[in-house]
């Protein structure tokens, strides 16, 4: 069987490629303004449909979100048949297919692609679909919808969903009427597995105060709606940020990334949070989540990616002690460089810690190697996996006590409850308020769990971000030359001082990172470095950002 020529060049010319522009496949796909990604969405469904023929006919979910950025962004990536990231070999295939700027290129393209690497065209194509709330969604999904069709692939449209909520259909479909099987691939059926898996996990333990859940304006609330009537009394959620159809609120002034970013309280929120009182907020897509609380004084604290793995990886190594399956099971950690000093400190202390590049699918990876791996970003993104044979020790472990039959049970809940396809805010949060329960925490004795050291993120603006490269973890900088060197020689000067430099992956900036002891110094360290790297790009020193100096 051969590639339908003729529909898919008629369909190419339908969604032309924006001259001089070049798409990069990054570590959460395409994302760029949403109105110049037409024709990234035809290409991506023709790919997304290879991907499913490559893989015997498995399905494959394509997510159309620009997350927590702005409004007027967008974005694509595809999702892999258990649902985890694109295989990153693949990367490089949908970057080349994004660029390619005629019909017969992008034909010949295919044609070269599907040779090397053996694609039968014969085998079926099955992909699943959805969006978030934005306003350029439709339109994209209707290029998608054009490249699927060109493809000739079986296509199923599951409207505005959350990601999590995509990945999770995905696992589903490809792991029905198998051992693995994950759950019934509805949203129903994943808003039923969540809540009954909370249900049983916080029992009769005592209801805790209602959650002011930040929807960010966005499809998290569609989330948070669907499954609060399903908690029955167990838990309150206070959904705020829920404008869904209103133009231009998309995550602004609001949503976990706001909250990481400014580290203060959606100014939307003012109003409701009562001091002691806690609440979470979700992002653009509902795969990162942030908690935080004000404290009798009114002060805002915020509880971010690295504080819910503390409380996370506390609670589940205990019920591993508890059930009597110490030395079978290990719990495991895995953070980034962004991942704050005091958290990795504490982590350390209990359990085995690694430290991987920035990316979902390096902390995927790399929990998959512990039987019980934690992995959150500090931004608020993360989820716990439970090796397979994990979960073979958990469902044939003969209990010897009440108390270790107990323990079993709710590890067994937190397998169910925790979305085991990709990080998920709406999972996460239920995990989240199930432990505080168990553990009678307030906000504040979570947050005393251990002192975050003061940090700042900055970005820098430089001709070429790909000049800089990292080792270690992207802990250290390797190019440009001797810069390393002079990051070393400053961060010397503060005590507690840590710094690290590294290109995005989603936005053409530099990432600075710098921790201290003190607010103070860590402006400073962190600006300094910023002005370092400004400078060593030769950027115009007029331009130069005024708090760089
Ligand atoms: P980049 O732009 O590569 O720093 C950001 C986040 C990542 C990850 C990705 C994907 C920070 C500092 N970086 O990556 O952690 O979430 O977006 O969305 O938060
Ligand atoms: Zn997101």
């Amino acid at each position: 069987m051969a590639l339908n020529v003729p529909l898919l060049s008629e369909l190419y010319d339908k969604h032309p490629k924006p001259a001089h522009i070049t798409f990069q496949y990054g570590t959460a796909g395409f994302r760029t303004l949403g109105d110049q990604l037409d024709s990234v969405l035809f290409r991506m469904g023709v790919l997304a449909g290879l991907r499913s023929k490559k893989l015997d006919g498995k399905t494959i979910g394509v997510m159309v979100t620009a997350s927590h950025n702005p409004e007027a962004d967008n974005g694509v990536k595809l999702v892999d048949p258990r649902g985890e990231m694109l295989e990153t070999s693949w990367e490089s295939h949908a970057t080349a297919l994004a660029n390619v700027n005629t019909a017969t290129e992008f034909v010949d393209a295919l044609d070269a692609f599907v040779k090397a690497v053996k694609i039968d065209l014969s085998k079926p194509a099955r992909v699943v679909y959805a969006r978030d709330t934005r306003p350029s969604g439709p339109a994209l999904v209707a290029a998608l919808e054009d490249g699927l069709k060109a493809i000739g692939a079986e296509a199923h449209d599951e409207g505005v969903q959350t990601t999590p909520i995509l990945h999770y259909i995905v696992r589903c479909l490809n792991t029905k009427g198998t051992k693995d099987e994950y759950g019934e691939p509805t949203p129903d059926g994943y808003y039923n597995k969540l809540a009954t898996a909370y249900k049983k996990l916080v029992g009769t333990k005592t209801t805790l105060q209602p959650l002011v859940v930040d929807c960010a304006n966005g499809v998290g609330f569609f989330a948070i709606e669907k499954i609060a009537p399903l908690l029955d009394s167990h838990i309150k959620l206070v959904p705020q940020n829920v404008a869904v159809d209103t133009l231009g609120v998309l995550n602004h002034a609001c949503g976990a990334d706001f909250v990481k970013t400014q580290q203060k309280l959606p100014p939307s929120l003012a109003s409701v949070l009562k001091p002691g009182e806690r609440a979470c907020s979700l992002d653009g897509d509902a795969d990162r989540l942030m908690y935080y609380y004000l404290d009798e004084r009114g002060q805002f604290h915020m509880l971010d990616g690295d504080k819910i793995a503390a409380l996370v990886t506390a609670f589940i190594s205990d019920l591993v002690k508890g059930s009597g399956l110490e030395g079978k099971i290990e719990v495991g950690v895995v953070q980034t460089a962004y991942a704050n000093g005091s958290s990795t400190k504490y982590m350390e202390d209990r359990v085995p810690v690694r430290c991987v590049p920035t990316g979902v699918k390096h902390l995927h990876h790399a929990a998959e190697h512990f039987s019980v791996g934690v992995y959150f970003e500090a931004n608020g993104h993360g989820t716990v996996l439970f090796s397979p044979s994990c979960l073979e020790t958990l469902r044939t472990h003969e209990p010897s006590t009440p108390a270790h039959a107990t323990s079993l049970k709710h590890l067994l809940s937190l397998t169910e409850l925790i979305n085991q396809a990709v990080g998920d805010a709406v999972s996460d949060m239920l995990l989240v308020e199930a432990v505080l329960a168990h553990r009678s925490y307030s906000g504040e004795q979570w947050d005393s769990l251990y002192a975050d050291l003061p940090n700042r993120l900055v970005k820098v603006s430089v001709p070429n971000r790909n000049v800089f490269k990292t080792e270690d973890a992207e802990r250290r900088l390797v190019s440009p030359p001797g810069l390393q060197t002079k990051l070393d020689e400053l961060v010397r000067k503060y005590e507690g001082g840590r710094t690290f430099v590294r290109p995005s992956g989603t936005e053409d900036v530099v990432r600075v990172y710098a921790e201290a002891r003190s607010r103070g110094h860590v402006d400073e360290l962190a600006f300094k470095v910023a002005g370092i790297v400004y400078d060593s790009q030769n950027g115009d020193p007029a331009k130069r950002p005024r708090e760089f100096l």
